[in-house]
């Protein structure tokens, strides 16, 4: 037959499915410094701190980003937040001050498309963000 064939895809299903760095480090394959874990989330010391406390909370289910979080990560969402707020606590940073960020796409300077919470204090930190 002298039909050209259509390019042959494979079956979405197989096609692999890179895990972000922070998937990698929720299972294990690579480490980090854990300051915290539980069912719904975990919260490593960043690996390029840019303060003397700076931590991530990171949700064990994969949501990219808040911008594609749906009404089912409501709880997940709060997770996070009063989880960051109980590590600030247990890092000692609680009475003088912190800040949560969140980054959202590139002008928002995100760089890993796994949702996650910094938690940055322990020194004065200047407003506006830069
Ligand atoms: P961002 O909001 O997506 O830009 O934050 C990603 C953070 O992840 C950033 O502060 C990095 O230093 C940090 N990080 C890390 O802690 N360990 C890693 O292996 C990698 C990035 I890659």
């Amino acid at each position: 037959c002298r039909r050209p064939h259509p390019p042959q895809r494979e079956p979405e299903s197989a096609l692999p499915v890179s895990k972000s760095i922070f998937q990698k480090i929720i299972d294990r394959e690579i480490p980090a410094k854990l300051a915290h874990e539980d069912d719904l989330c975990i919260a490593i010391h960043d690996i390029s701190p840019q303060a003397p406390v700076h931590v991530l909370v990171i949700p064990k289910k994969l949501i990219p980003r808040v911008n594609e979080a749906t009404a089912a990560d409501q709880a997940t969402l709060g997770h996070l937040l009063l989880t960051a707020a109980a590590l600030a606590k247990k890092l000692g940073v609680a009475e003088t001050g912190y800040r949560l960020v969140i980054n959202n796409g590139r002008d928002g300077g995100e760089s890993v498309p796994h949702l996650h919470v910094h938690l940055l204090g322990q020194r004065p930190l200047a407003w506006p963000p830069g």
